[in-house]
């Protein structure tokens, strides 16, 4: 579709919403304000650079698939990166796990990383004024071997830990302060047993006097904001798990820090859009994973589905933009990974230009009124509205390729770049 077809069609569509009192000037400026965390990991299956040929162990996590063309070195994984923010719309962040270090070839321990290790990041950010979020990497290392990281029951092991929390947290300090762009960082650990426990207590114990010795070192929360990820269960973590969606809001409410919910952490019939209301009724914040389970922790690529909707719907809905960070985490290596975050990324956006294209008030009014009818009828209305031709136009706006054309970018870049690396 050319240019004029794609105004002339949002013309059309500015209409049609703004008789149901609905700006799209509106949705689309709070749109562009909205950055989302695009996760490194998916470019390369979690691998990293610690050390060549790195890749994703133990952890409970698992990526599947083995699609050519996997970025092997940090310029591949940053030309990667680049070729996917092409071609979405707006100024997003992105998401730097510890174990993506820069060490010049020289193998680090994690307990010894410090900001240097993270410079050309910062670099690479800066050039593109965007800021970056980070993760201790508690995973793929021989300490955690056995499934246990800062719950192990061996003090040693626990204290190398703890180190590296400590140095990831200064670390993601300096970027924050470096960039100017506030850092979320999230702990993650896979700690749990396969088969049923006779202690659940100990790790629990052990878990949280740990991390209180990671967050003794205070920041700026202008710099820094710590968050913690909870899990169901995970591969070799099936019976239990330490940091368990409970044990992880009991801490961020008494510590003060940030929840994370990822999409995938919990039942199968569970879901996240309903528990961001309930957590931020007690917590300042929160970081989002948003992620799609099938069946299980999963981490398929996010697609615009029913959920994806509801999130968004939640966040717009109860204004909760400036207390929720929303970031990306899936990993699909079957697919080509640079379409896998286009699709993720894209999805999410879309979803949110949906949630910012209701008519809020007046469903409100509906619902206090008692008119569940009239709610229930503009619910089903608002689905067949023409978003679609407010997104191609924001894409337009934004001097991203449409829809129908960015894959065939991808797929130039498949070609010309992907199947030539060896
Ligand atoms: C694992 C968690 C965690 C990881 C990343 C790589 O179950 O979801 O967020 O996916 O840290
Ligand atoms: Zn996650």
């Amino acid at each position: 579709m050319n240019t004029a077809k794609i105004e002339k069609a949002y013309e059309l569509a500015k209409e049609k919403y703004s008789a149901l009192g609905i700006n799209t000037q509106k949705a689309i400026s709070g749109l562009s304000k909205i950055a989302i965390s695009l996760h490194c990991w998916q470019g390369d299956d979690v691998g990293g650079f610690e050390k060549t040929g790195a890749e994703l162990s133990g952890g409970g996590i698992q990526s599947t698939g083995n699609y050519p063309g996997k970025a092997k070195t940090i310029d591949q994984l940053r030309q990667d990166i680049d070729k996917a923010l092409e071609l979405i719309p707006g100024r997003h962040r992105l998401n730097l796990h510890a174990c993506y270090l820069d060490n010049g070839g020289k193998f680090v321990e994690r307990d010894q990383i410090n900001i240097k290790h993270f410079q050309s990041w910062i670099d690479w950010a800066r050039q593109r004024k965007i800021g970056l979020d980070f993760n201790p990497t508690f995973f793929s290392h021989s300490k955690a071997d056995d499934g246990f990281t800062l719950s192990h029951s061996d003090k040693g092991i626990r204290e190398f830990w703890i180190q590296h929390g400590i140095a990831c947290r200064k670390i993601a300090e300096q970027i924050g302060k470096k960039l100017g762009y506030t850092t979320v960082t999230n702990f993650w650990v896979p700690d749990g047993y396969k088969d049923i426990p006779i202690d659940r207590k100990a790790p629990r114990e052990r878990l949280a006097d740990s991390l209180d010795k990671i967050f003794k070192y205070k920041i700026n929360p202008k710099y820094n904001l710590d968050a913690v990820e909870g899990k169901l269960f995970g591969i070799g973590s099936e019976s239990y798990v330490v940091g368990s969606h409970e044990f992880y809001m009991g801490y961020a409410a008494t510590r003060k820090k940030l929840l994370c919910l990822d999409a995938g952490h919990f039942h199968p019939t569970e879901v996240i859009s309903d528990k961001i209301s309930s957590v931020l009724t007690f917590l300042d914040e929160i970081l989002l994973h948003v992620s799609r389970p099938v069946r299980w922790d999963s981490d398929h690529v996010v697609i615009l589905n029913d959920e994806l909707y509801a999130i968004s719907q939640e966040l717009i809905r109860g204004g909760y933009l400036d207390r929720v960070h929303i970031g990306l985490d899936f990993f699909d290596a079957s697919i080509n990974r640079i379409a896998a975050w286009v699709i993720g990324t894209r999805s999410m956006l879309k979803s949110l230009l949906a949630a910012l294209l209701e008519p809020i008030t007046v469903l409100k009014q509906m619902e206090v009124k008692g008119d569940y009818t009239k709610r229930l009828a503009l619910l089903e209305t608002l689905k067949t509205l023409p978003f679609g031709a407010v997104w191609d136009y924001y894409c337009l706006k934004n001097d991203v390729l449409q829809e129908t054309d960015w894959m065939q970018e991808v797929q130039k870049y498949e070609l010309k770049v992907l199947n030539n690396r060896i």
